[in-house]
């Protein structure tokens, strides 16, 4: 079994002919950018500033340490770190060392952590002390104990671990790594019980940054604020972090998303582009306190991640004094962006346009027929940074991609004449809370595990705020259990805040979804529309 599905090599040749995939690893090309832009501030954390040449060199260090403690070109190390500058020198410096970060999100907790170290057999994990009051090492002992991880690299104060910054060694060879290998592993959204793992090449990830660095206007001058956990693939590379150093401009590191936070230092940094999902997009718009910031800096707001409605894209420009770009991306690969010259309802209607002429895009009904131009059905897509497979996941693989390499994305789709998707709806058992995704089976499993729990269903609820929230109708063994004690339940398992169900609603029983076998999906499609109706 093969960890990765590598592109077949009449596509790598096209691709590498149509100068998309160039050769350059990520260590390589951050010493091509530190070459280039030395002196200039790369990463900006609260009152600390790294210039290129400083952050090209933490990396080297960084990646040598990690070699000298026992890393091994190839293996798989979690990193699990906040907004902090300290990020970039760690995954450029697992780069470098030839390892394999597996990016993990601040909100992560046990059960998520454990099993990505399971996946991966990942033998290292980075972490900070403690963030919001949630203490890192403790989860990192507990991880360590139950899985194969061996080092534990902790930003701050290290308790029982290794602090990360005695990691850093000057001297010692750095191994040959190979542009078209998996450089990383990036989270998928996930529509299964078991998380998924994309794997992204040097290759393929850094055509995606080059383009969307374009697209976006970067330049030197580029202050780009960091306001989404840092490890997501839009902050990472839409254009995002990788996208402003190879532009030679500022990474400006956000510690929280809130107009408190991030009003202030937009103003004090002279931010000219961020991104945002559309539920912080929306407190920022509704914030009085953008009256009391000199927000004039703000060139650009980029929201995705979810459904921006018309309705919010439509004001941007009043309320926050700057042009709006909708992101339909997905870590799996394919980023559409409006362009800065479509017309205004272009840009508030719809959700962009691919990165490359090469995007191949099937917009096609449940028979898998291609509809007719401008009817909605679900997007398949391949090209030259569409992964063909997820890490370790051979059989679901051979449903999440057709036979001739193209990527399911669950998303329902409209095209426009212009090329331009409008999202419509989706066609995967997902909720996107507001940016976030939760897997409905996931979290069924997990209530299965309670012992007064029979069965459950997890689905949708229209939010005005975050788009869906999520209900998990549940049938009792016996005694129904509450609803705040499933959640206790489900928080003690290690489940993230944000997949913990919104509402939980006991049912004697399921509806009927027709004649046979009830599909879970048909199941979970009756019990969303009973919230529907209702509204
Ligand atoms: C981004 O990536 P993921 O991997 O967290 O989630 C991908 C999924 C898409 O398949 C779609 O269901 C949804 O998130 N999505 C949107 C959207 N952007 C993403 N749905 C409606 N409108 C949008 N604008 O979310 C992501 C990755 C790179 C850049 C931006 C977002």
């Amino acid at each position: 079994m093969n960890d990765w599905t590598p592109w077949p090599a009449e596509f790598a040749r096209r691709y590498r002919e149509a100068g998309y995939w160039v050769g350059e690893t990520l260590g390589d090309f951050l010493a091509a950018r530190a070459a280039r832009y030395g002196d200039r501030v790369a990463v900006v954390d609260g009152e600390r500033r790294w210039t290129y040449r400083e952050l090209d060199e933490r990396a080297s260090r960084t990646a040598r340490g990690f070699l000298a403690r026992g890393i091994r070109p190839g293996d798989r190390v979690v990193v699990q770190l906040p907004n902090v500058a300290e990020y970039a020198a760690v995954v450029f410096g697992l780069f470098r060392a030839g390892a394999l970060p597996v990016f993990a999100l601040p909100s992560h907790r046990f059960a998520e952590i454990s099993a990505f170290c399971g996946i991966t057999d990942a033998v290292g994990y980075v972490v900070a002390d403690s963030v919001g009051g949630f203490d890192f090492r403790a989860l990192a002992t507990r991880v360590r104990a139950e899985t194969g991880l061996r080092h534990v690299f902790v930003h701050g104060d290290p308790g029982e671990h290794t602090a990360l910054a005695d990691v850093p060694v000057a001297e010692g060879e750095l191994p040959e790594v190979r542009a078209g290998d998996v450089a990383f592993l990036q989270l998928s959204g996930g529509s299964t019980g078991i998380p998924k793992l994309i794997p992204r090449t040097h290759d393929d990830y850094l055509y995606s940054v080059r383009e969307s660095a374009d697209i976006c206007g970067l330049d030197q001058d580029t202050a780009y604020l960091v306001a989404l956990p840092v490890a997501h693939n839009f902050p990472m590379s839409s254009p995002g972090i990788l996208g402003v150093l190879h532009a030679g401009g500022r990474i400006v590191m956000a510690p929280a998303p809130s107009p408190d936070v991030v009003f202030p230092l937009i103003a004090k940094e002279r931010v000219d582009i961020t991104g945002v999902v559309p539920p912080i997009a929306l407190q920022w718009m509704a914030s009085p306190a953008r009256h009391e910031h000199d927000l004039s800096s703000l060139r650009v707001l980029q929201v995705g991640g979810a459904k921006f409605v018309p309705e919010a894209a439509r004001r941007v420009r009043a309320e926050l004094g700057c042009a709006l770009q909708q992101v339909f991306g997905m870590a799996e690969g394919l980023v559409n962006y409006t362009r800065f010259d479509d017309p205004e309802e272009v840009v508030v209607t719809s959700q962009g346009r691919p990165i490359s002429p090469d995007d191949e895009l099937r917009v096609v009904a449940e028979d898998g027929a291609e509809v007719a131009p401008g009817e909605v059905g679900e997007l398949l897509t391949r090209g030259p940074y569409t992964i063909r497979g997820y890490y370790r996941a051979d059989e679901h693989n051979r449903v999440a991609f057709t036979p001739d390499g193209f990527y399911r994305t669950g998303d329902l789709v409209r095209r426009l004449p212009s090329g331009h998707l409008v999202v419509e709806g989706r066609a995967k058992d997902q909720i996107n809370r507001g940016g976030e995704k939760v897997a409905a089976e996931e979290i069924e499993n997990h209530l299965l595990a309670h012992p007064a729990v029979h069965d459950a269903a997890v689905v949708a609820i229209p939010d005005d705020y975050l788009g869906e929230r999520t209900c998990a109708f549940v049938i009792a063994t016996g005694q129904p259990p509450t609803g705040p004690a499933l959640r206790a339940f489900l928080r003690e398992r290690g489940l993230a805040a944000y997949k913990i169900p919104d509402r939980i609603e006991v049912v004697d029983a399921f509806p009927h979804t027709g004649v046979g076998k009830t599909s879970r999906r048909d199941l979970r499609r009756a019990l969303a529309d009973t919230f529907r109706k209702a509204r």
